[in-house]
Formats: structure tokens, C-alpha cells, sequence
């Protein structure tokens, strides 16, 4: 049994995680970086130890300088959180080596899942669909004949990338030579290794994943489903759970999260791990990949189950069996998560650190904002831009979106730039409000998302954002008989905040 944990971590998620120790009567360490002195997880923890210069290089990913502050302050287990060290099996080793427990899967585990290649054959040997295409090819020729065997378009991926990188579409037998090259290179100078496999390609698919947890007897159980594929860039922006593709009905999410236990069993999972998969528009439905972490998106999953998954990994770390089978595992409501993240959407969502001058942050009935800043922070420009995630939950999904709205009305940052207009419009687009959305859906709809796009004010009305904004000052001047307009500060979401400032604000 451990009884003091360290958080190899920063911002919200070690916050996140320092909270529930903090409930389980655990005592807690956190680590610190020189640029996060004042970060408010050095402030929750019982105790807080400096790790280095500001690059996470030279701190949050310097195995040995956890490993050391765990000798240091006496702590016997380790929360990596995500991103950082989390998915690195040489750091869940080093830990058991030095006497500490992960908390986390096995490195195994991680190993066996860490070649995206590699995964995708052990999943076919256990039953789990995947995309149907080939590991290898040995030369353009046979590259050809088996894209045209699987049929075009068809999809280049790097064996032992991420993130998209070096991903090609496809489209006819004539591209395929030139794609294949070009593929290649991407992939060597991106990952310093050039192999890359060959899939079928799924169109306008969705991101769905399903959250998995197991023991260390053999007890695995999942957690039903995410959609993720609001997504900018490959980077998730919106997350909503249950998914509200009209395919995705109880029946698939069971088969789905079916196969998901499958796949964690095959390798001898056991911790909170998510498995990848596409959705296709005809219900098909393939596992790309499993992150063997807790994800960022884990509070909706949180919300409708009722589950702190985080404690859930502390028990399942010291041993303890899950105690519960699939059929006690329920859901309720419907959650979402918005991402805020310091960066202008106005400059092609270029980061904008800073200090934040001002901090207003929605509360109220099924509001969960977990947030790493407050205000009169400086977010660094070392780190992800990532400051909160603002999370609703509702009995259904029209009045979780109509609960997102009012929330994300309600939210204030000034001084820096973030991107709450962008969802302040994204919650105004109408195929969007209707669960109608596949991973290409913010590319489709780029110019109507940015700031000056068609916005819908919540009466039905589209306009655009700059004329809610003035339809929401006249409103309130009205309401309040010629009072100050609300600050605005150069962003949507504070122009049409009913939070009062003190002073007279400009409209930029
Ligand atoms: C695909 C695909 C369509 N067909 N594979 C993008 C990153 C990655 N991990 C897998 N990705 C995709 N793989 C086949 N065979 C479309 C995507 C994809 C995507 C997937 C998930 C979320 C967002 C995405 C955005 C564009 C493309």
C-alpha cells in the first residue's frame, strides 16, 4: 500500500489528479519546472519539488529527476498524467526498478501497443477489426497490386508515426508512386524512420473511443464511448460522450466497447486506456490505435458514469480488483467538453501566451471546469496552450448544447487571446447542433467558425458573431435601463458575457 503519490505532471491535469489524492487521504507531491513556481498544482500538492529549467526537456521529461524526488520527499507511486512521460514504458520501468509504483499499465503493455504496426497485427491475431491493408510492401509494385486488390482510395500511413504525419489519401492507381515517395521522406524525417503501410481509406469518418479500465486479476471493463471527431489539425477541440452519430446506437457502442475489452485483454491491460477507433458512414466501425494513458477528454466519461477514474486508477495500482462487472457499469446524461486553449484563432490559432488580467469562469448547475490558471497567471510559452476544459452535463444532448452555450457565454479571459470565439461559433453551427459532424468538419466549415462567422445567438437567429455580440449589449443595455456595455477586450466570448467589469470596457 502507497500512501504518497507523485504527480509527474503540470497545469490541469496534475491539479486534476492532486484533487482526487487529496480525497482519498493520499498525501501528494507535485514537481515544478523554474517557469511554474507559482502554478497553482506546486499549490495544491502537500509538498512541491523543482525539477529544472523551464524546457520540458530539462524537467517535466527527465526520467531521473522524478525518480529522485520520489527518493527526496518519500513518495511510493507516481501519477504520470498524459502527454510528458505518461506512455513511455522505459519511465513505467524505471519507476518499478526504483521501487515505485506506476500508476498506469504495464510496460509491456505500452511496448505492445506503442508500434502502430506491431498493435495492428497482434489485434488482427485477437479478433479485433482493423482497416483492411497490408503491414509492408516490398516494392511499388506490389504496393500497386494490393491497392487495387483492397480498392481505391486508399490511405499512407507511417508505421511509426502519429498525429497524421506523413498520412496520404490516395485517390486513383496513378497517384499512388508519387504518394508513396512523398510519403516517405515525410515519414523519415519526421520520425527517423521511413517504413510505411498501406490501408483502405474510410470517408468522413468519426473518431470514436472507447475508455477501457482493468485490474491486475484479469478484470477489464469499458467505459462506453467518446466522440472526438471535432478535431483542428489532429488536435481534439470538442469531445462529447454518448456520440451523437445516428449509427451509434447502444447495440454498436456494446459491440464496440466488446471489441475494446478484447483488445486491452490481448495485451494484458490493466489501468484506464482508451482504444482508438473509425466509425465509417455505413457503421463499419475499425480499431486504429490504444493510448495507454488517461486521456484528456476522460471528465465527460467522468460526468455521465459517475466515476472518478482517476481514483479508480489508485485502487487498481495498489492491487485492488475492480469489484464491479460490465452490467454495473451505467450511464446517464450526456456531457461535453470544450477545450480552452490560449491561442488567437484570428492569427491561424497561433499560441498567445501571457498574463491573464482578467479570469471569469462559468459555474452553476453541471458546469465542471478543470482549469490550470487563475487569474493574474502568466501562461508560459514552453507548454501545451491548453488553460481549462469546460465540461457540461445534461440530462440529453439539446440541453447539454444549450448548457455549453451559456456557459462559454458566461467565460471571461482578457489579456491573452484564446479560442472561445471559435466554439462560441461552433456552437452556432447548425449541423453541429445536430450531431451531424465527421473529423473533416472544421476544415468544411472554416470561414463560418472564425471570429466575424454566422454564429446562431440561441434564439434561432444566425448573424454574424460581431452582430450578436452588439444584439447582446443593446439587450442588456436595454434590460438594465443604459448601463455600461460588458467588456469585450477583443474577444466574442467576453462581449457577450453578462459578468460585469468594473470600468468602461471598449469593443474592439
Ligand atoms: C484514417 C482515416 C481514414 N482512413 N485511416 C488521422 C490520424 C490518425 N491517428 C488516424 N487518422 C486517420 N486515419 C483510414 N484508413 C482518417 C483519419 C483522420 C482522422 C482520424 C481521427 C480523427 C481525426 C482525423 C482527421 C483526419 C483524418
Amino acid at each position: 500500500m502507497f500512501t504518497k503519490v507523485l504527480v509527474a505532471n503540470r497545469g490541469e491535469i496534475a491539479v486534476r489528479i492532486l484533487r482526487t489524492l487529496r480525497e482519498l487521504g493520499l498525501r501528494s507531491v507535485a514537481v515544478y519546472s523554474d517557469a511554474d513556481r507559482t502554478a497553482p498544482h506546486v499549490r495544491l500538492a502537500d509538498e512541491a519539488v523543482n525539477i529544472g529549467p523551464a524546457p520540458s526537456a530539462q524537467s517535466y521529461l527527465l526520467s531521473e529527476r522524478l525518480i529522485d524526488a520520489c527518493r527526496r520527499t518519500g513518495a511510493q507511486a507516481v501519477h504520470p498524467g498524459y502527454g510528458f512521460l505518461s506512455e513511455k514504458p522505459q519511465f513505467a520501468q524505471a519507476c518499478r526498478d526504483a521501487g515505485l509504483v506506476f500508476i498506469g499499465p504495464d510496460p509491456s503493455a505500452m511496448i505492445a501497443m506503442g508500434s502502430k504496426t506491431a498493435a495492428r497485427e497482434r489485434m488482427i491475431a485477437a479478433g479485433v477489426p482493423v482497416v483492411p491493408g497490408i503491414q509492408s510492401a516490398g516494392s511499388v509494385e506490389e504496393l500497386a497490386r494490393e491497392a487495387e486488390r483492397i480498392g481505391f482510395p486508399v490511405m499512407l500511413k507511417a508505421a511509426n508515426g502519429g498525429g497524421g504525419k506523413g498520412m496520404r489519401l490516395v485517390e486513383k492507381a496513378s497517384d499512388l508512386a508519387a504518394a508513396y515517395e512523398r510519403a516517405r521522406s515525410e515519414a523519415l524525417s519526421a520520425f527517423g524512420d521511413d517504413a510505411v503501410y498501406l490501408e483502405k481509406a474510410v470517408i468522413r469518418p468519426r473518431h470514436v473511443e472507447i475508455q477501457v479500465l482493468g485490474d491486475q486479476h484479469g478484470n477489464t471493463v469499458h467505459y462506453f464511448e467518446r466522440d472526438c471527431s471535432i478535431q483542428r489539425r489532429h488536435q481534439k477541440v470538442v469531445e462529447e460522450t454518448p456520440s451523437p452519430a445516428a449509427l451509434a446506437t447502444p447495440e454498436l457502442i456494446a459491440e464496440m466497447g466488446e471489441v475494446a475489452v478484447r483488445a486491452a485483454k490481448a495485451v494484458g491491460y490493466y489501468s484506464a486506456g482508451t482504444c482508438e477507433f473509425l466509425l465509417s458512414e455505413t457503421g463499419e466501425f475499425y480499431f486504429l490505435e490504444m493510448n495507454t494513458r488517461l486521456q484528456v477528454e476522460h471528465p465527460v466519461t467522468e460526468l455521465i458514469t459517475q466515476t472518478d477514474l482517476v481514483a479508480e486508477m489508485v485502487r487498481i495500482a495498489q492491487g485492488e480488483k475492480l469489484g464491479y462487472a460490465q452490467e454495473h457499469v451505467r450511464r446517464h446524461g450526456h456531457a461535453i467538453q470544450c477545450r480552452i486553449y490560449a491561442e488567437d484563432p484570428a492569427t491561424n490559432f497561433m499560441p498567445s501566451p501571457g498574463r491573464i488580467d482578467t479570469l471569469r469562469v462559468p459555474a452553476g448547475p453541471g458546469i465542471r471546469d478543470d482549469s490550470g490558471a487563475y487569474e493574474g497567471y502568466e501562461v508560459s510559452s514552453f507548454y501545451d496552450p491548453l488553460i481549462s476544459k469546460l465540461c457540461v452535463w445534461a440530462q440529453d444532448r439539446p440541453r447539454a448544447v444549450a448548457k455549453m452555450r451559456r456557459a462559454l457565454s458566461e467565460y471571461v479571459v482578457t489579456g491573452i487571446k484564446t479560442n472561445l470565439p471559435f466554439h462560441l461559433a461552433l456552437f452556432g453551427q447548425p449541423d453541429f447542433v445536430r450531431g451531424a459532424y465527421d473529423t473533416g468538419f472544421i476544415e468544411r466549415h472554416k470561414e463560418a467558425l472564425l471570429v466575424g462567422g454566422h454564429v446562431d445567438a440561441g434564439d434561432g437567429d444566425a448573424m454574424t458573431l460581431g452582430a450578436a455580440i452588439a444584439q447582446a449589449l443593446r439587450d442588456h443595455e436595454s434590460s438594465k435601463g443604459g448601463a455600461k456595455p460588458a467588456h469585450a477586450n477583443g474577444h466574442a466570448a467576453s462581449g457577450m458575457s453578462p459578468w460585469r467589469m468594473g470600468g468602461l470596457a471598449r469593443l474592439r
